[in-house]
């Protein structure tokens, strides 16, 4: 006999458990998408707390459809490490240029991050940031179908020694921390630059490039970067994104272990870092 009340009980039970750890954090991952995954997966191999909030139901962010709903992805030889780190399988398709499967990358992604230790919380958007002693020092986050529905709720509060803003070309947590405390930004202008046009070869090397801290305790990967640094976008080219995560999970590890990082982080990360 199956009591209803059980599988209630059991789910809420459980999800609160997984919540509650959640709340304080070393690293609020924001963003399920190739770069927010990677860098919550090197940080929870590292032992640190991190939590991944993601806007939609699915996480993957762009990775799903490929190029124009075509679910190939490619990467270039610079990021075979990762893939065969994540246990991704890909395929050479000719001079440095290799393909892997869309839903099997994503999936892979998804998988090894919480296999390693970081909660996902999925349909849960991030609206704002706790902003204290001059320094970002959490996310504020409501339940999308909330947001979405429009209806007059108030979030809630995580506390985070780092947050990543791994939300894609939008930048929403770099944007929303310089709309409301119109705050200098560590790049070029001080500003938000904006993306610019496709250009692959630049996008995956800016990218990569503007990995890192924009603001105390706030930290840019992914097409985030590109786009709060004015980098050129660089479509269904992922190599760029999985290096980024990886790159800013080494970032956040030396700043949250500062000398001991070496010691006591994944060294593999720190050195991607560098
Ligand atoms: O866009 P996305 O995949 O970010 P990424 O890691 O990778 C970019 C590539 O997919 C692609 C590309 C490759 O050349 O350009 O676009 O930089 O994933 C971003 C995730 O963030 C979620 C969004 O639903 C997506 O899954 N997201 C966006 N805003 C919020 C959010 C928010 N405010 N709160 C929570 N999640």
């Amino acid at each position: 006999m199956i009591s209803d009340v059980i599988v209630t009980k059991a789910i809420s039970e459980r999800f609160f458990e997984k919540f509650h750890s959640a709340l304080e954090l070393d690293a609020a991952v924001v963003g399920a998408g190739p770069s927010g995954l990677v860098a919550a997966c090197y940080l929870a191999r590292a032992g640190k707390r991190v939590a991944v909030f993601e806007s939609k139901l699915s996480t993957g962010g762009g990775i799903w459809g490929g190029g124009m709903l075509m679910n190939e992805i490619v990467v270039r030889d610079d990021a075979l490490d990762i893939l065969r780190d994540f246990g991704i399988t890909y395929r050479e398709y000719g001079e440095g240029y290799y393909t892997a499967d869309a839903v099997h990358t994503a999936s892979a992604l998804a998988y090894r991050a919480t296999e390693a230790g970081a909660i996902v919380i999925n349909a849960c958007s991030v609206e704002d940031v706790l902003f204290m002693e001059g320094r970002v020092a959490g996310v504020v986050i409501l339940w999308t179908p909330v947001v979405s529905a429009g209806l007059h709720v108030d979030p809630l509060s995580v506390a985070a020694t780092t947050v990543l803003d791994a939300t894609g070309h939008a930048s929403e947590v770099v944007h929303v921390t310089v709309r409301k405390m119109e705050v200098e930004l560590n790049t070029e202008t001080g500003a938000i630059m904006g993306e610019r046009s496709m250009w692959a070869e630049r996008g995956e090397q800016a990218v990569i490039e503007h990995t890192g801290e924009v603001f105390p305790g706030l930290y840019v990967a992914g097409m985030a970067a590109a786009a709060v640094h004015g980098g050129h976008r660089m479509g269904p080219i992922f190599g760029g994104m999985l290096i980024s995560g990886k790159k800013v999970a080494g970032q956040i590890l030396a700043s949250l272990d500062g000398d001991d990082a070496e010691d006591t982080a994944d060294r593999d990360a720190i050195a991607a870092a560098r």
